[in-house]
């Protein structure tokens, strides 16, 4: 069965469809322009009601939230492909522990900055707020500080092996250091950037990149 993927242009869509390629699942591609609203449409409210992208159609079997898609995924197709869940117990817990960093603390602040310095630069509809710019950037690099530590302790996130709490990072840390001018967030950390350097030189997010060109 073919996975169908709505909205692979954006960045929560592309944290789904590297985890597919990481995992050799075969997907198709459904559009859904945010910039122009089509997120909010009846039709597709049915599939999301809360009108975000991605949505996942797997036969018969729909699923939202692109992180608990990842998750269900990377369980579902365990030996296929590579294993992002750990072998042990203690691995997935730190894989689960750095998925949660991810979605709270890394994420908002990266989300704040990609809806008022990349969509405003992208569409003229969409506003910016230079005190949310200033607060998100201190706030991320506050997070970024911690990353730095640990990763000057172990190669990836949860340890010495690449896993979904790395891959899940990789949209929105793309857009930081290549569409949105604050690449020295990255690059003035030396652990981080040199885990950047390695997790977005992968072939899965190189294909993801050429499939679905940024800045959106
Ligand atoms: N927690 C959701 C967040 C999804 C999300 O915020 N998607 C963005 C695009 S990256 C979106 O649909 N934004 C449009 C909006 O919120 O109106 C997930 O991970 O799937």
């Amino acid at each position: 069965m073919v996975v169908k993927v709505y909205g692979p242009q954006c960045a929560s869509a592309k944290r789904v469809l590297v985890c597919l390629i990481e995992k050799e699942i075969e997907f198709e591609v459904v559009p859904v322009n945010v910039l122009t609203g089509e997120h909010k449409d009846p039709q597709y409210l049915k599939l999301q009601p809360f009108g975000t992208v991605p949505v996942i159609q797997d036969g018969d079997y729909t699923l939202y939230e692109s992180r608990a898609i990842m998750r269900y995924y990377a369980e579902k197709y365990r030996s296929q492909g590579v294993e992002l869940l750990g072998k042990t117990i203690e691995e997935k817990g730190l894989i689960e522990q750095w998925l949660e960093v991810e979605a709270h603390s890394y994420n908002p602040p990266a989300y704040n900055l990609t809806v008022h310095v990349l969509f405003p630069a992208l569409a003229a509809s969409k506003t910016s707020d230079p005190k949310v710019i200033e607060e998100s950037e201190a706030k991320l690099g506050k997070v970024l500080d911690i990353y730095e530590e640990r990763l000057s302790e172990s190669k990836y996130l949860a340890g010495d092996f690449f896993s979904l709490a790395d891959l899940s990072h990789l949209p929105f840390t793309d857009y930081i250091v290549n569409n949105m001018g604050k690449e020295y967030l990255i690059k003035d950390r030396k652990h981080v950037s040199a885990w950047w350097d390695d997790i977005s030189s992968r072939p899965s997010w190189k294909k993801v990149l050429e499939l679905y060109k940024p800045p959106i």
